[in-house]
Parts: structure tokens; C-alpha cells; sequence
């Protein structure tokens, strides 16, 4: 009974020390879970809507024409590296493609205190020939601010849909991000390892005496 407890604890304190995967988003309202663009900027935000479905949640974010969205966090840590980018959508079933000299994209401008650009992370722009059809299309990069240059001291998030001449269609974009890339911490390791041994040494103890 007490050896089962003593696995029991191990286990848990193994699983506890787990590198976390599920970091903080910098972003507010990522996802556009509450229903508007509440902690978003906006340049030409009357070509923009909310869309009642979205890659996670209920909600996602759409623009067309030309329409530009945007929000800014603070970087405390550019030496730290980071997931940027999001989620587009190429809708072509609902007759929403980006085609015809259309696109869309996603950048992250990394800047100093004075909001002067010091280096940007970009999709590039994408058409709907970039996109897969009526799927969610993840779009994201591990970057590290300092690779950009020094004196970083905060990001903006950018997504933009432009219309380079006849072309139509919308960007629609869900799950947008700005957060801590996922570095298993060696102590976490270690600590997990220790954990997996003694229960494996204590399972061949107990086979030991069934035998
Ligand atoms: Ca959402
Ligand atoms: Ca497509």
C-alpha cells in the first residue's frame, strides 16, 4: 500500500514538472472571443467583421478590400524566443478566396521605446493559391526579438488584406499570437527522469517478491 502510494507521488510530481506548452498569449482577445474587437486596433476597420465560427472558440476575425488590424505588447526579454503568427483561412466554399491580385498577411514589427521598426517577422503576402481551400491554415514561426537588432522593447501584431488591383475575396484570421516559445527546462527533465526511474525500479521490486 505504501509503495503504491510513493508510485503514485512520483508519477504526479513527474507529470507536475512537465515543460509547460500551454504559455501566455501577450495578446488580448487573440481569438476574438468576445465577439468584437475589443484590445485591437484598426486602419479602414469598416472592411472588417466578425465571423460567428472560428479555428478555436466561436469567434474569428475577417477583413477584405484593404483593412489592417493591429496590437501592440511589451517585449521584457528580446533575447527570449517567441511563436508569432496565427491562423487564415482561404474560404473559397463560401466564395470568400483571396484571388485576382489580392492578399493577405501576417507580419510582427519588432520596435524600440519610440515605436520606431527594427526588424519585421512576415508571412508575406498570401494569395489563395498559398492558403489550402476551406481549411484553417496555421501560419507561425519561432523568432527571437534579438535576432532583429538591439534596444527591442515591444511588438505589433499586424494582420492585413489588400487589394493590389481587381482582386477580391477576404483574409480571415483566428488564433493570432505573440507568446513564449515552448523550452522544456533541463531541471523539469531531470526531476521527470528521476520520476520515470523510481517507478521503474519499483515495479521491478514488486515483480522481484511476485516471482
Ligand atoms: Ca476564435
Ligand atoms: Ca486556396
Amino acid at each position: 500500500m505504501a509503495k503504491t502510494i510513493v508510485v503514485a507521488v512520483m508519477i504526479l510530481s513527474a507529470m507536475l514538472c512537465l515543460p509547460s506548452y500551454a504559455n501566455a498569449n501577450l495578446l488580448t482577445n487573440s481569438g476574438f472571443e468576445s465577439g468584437d474587437f475589443t484590445g485591437w486596433g484598426q486602419w479602414n476597420g469598416s472592411n472588417t467583421a466578425i465571423n460567428n465560427w472560428g479555428h478555436s472558440g466561436s469567434y474569428s476575425a475577417s477583413g477584405w478590400s484593404a483593412t489592417a488590424t493591429y496590437q501592440d505588447v511589451d517585449i521584457t526579454d528580446p533575447s527570449a524566443a517567441l511563436k508569432v503568427g496565427g491562423y487564415i483561412y482561404d474560404d473559397v466554399a463560401g466564395n470568400e478566396s483571396l484571388r485576382d491580385g489580392a492578399y493577405t498577411s501576417l507580419r510582427v514589427e519588432f520596435k524600440r521605446s519610440d515605436n520606431s521598426i527594427v526588424g519585421t517577422w512576415t508571412t508575406g503576402n498570401l494569395t489563395g493559391l498559398d492558403l489550402a481551400d476551406n481549411v484553417w491554415n496555421e501560419e507561425t514561426s519561432i523568432v527571437t526579438p534579438l535576432s532583429y537588432g538591439s534596444d527591442i522593447a515591444k511588438a505589433t501584431l499586424v494582420w492585413e488584406v489588400n487589394n493590389s488591383g481587381s482582386g477580391n475575396g477576404r483574409g480571415i484570421f483566428d488564433d493570432l499570437t505573440i507568446e513564449s516559445a515552448p523550452v522544456p527546462e533541463p531541471a523539469s527533465l531531470l526531476l521527470l527522469g528521476s520520476g520515470l526511474f523510481g517507478v521503474g525500479f519499483l515495479n521491478r521490486f514488486k515483480n522481484k517478491r511476485k516471482g
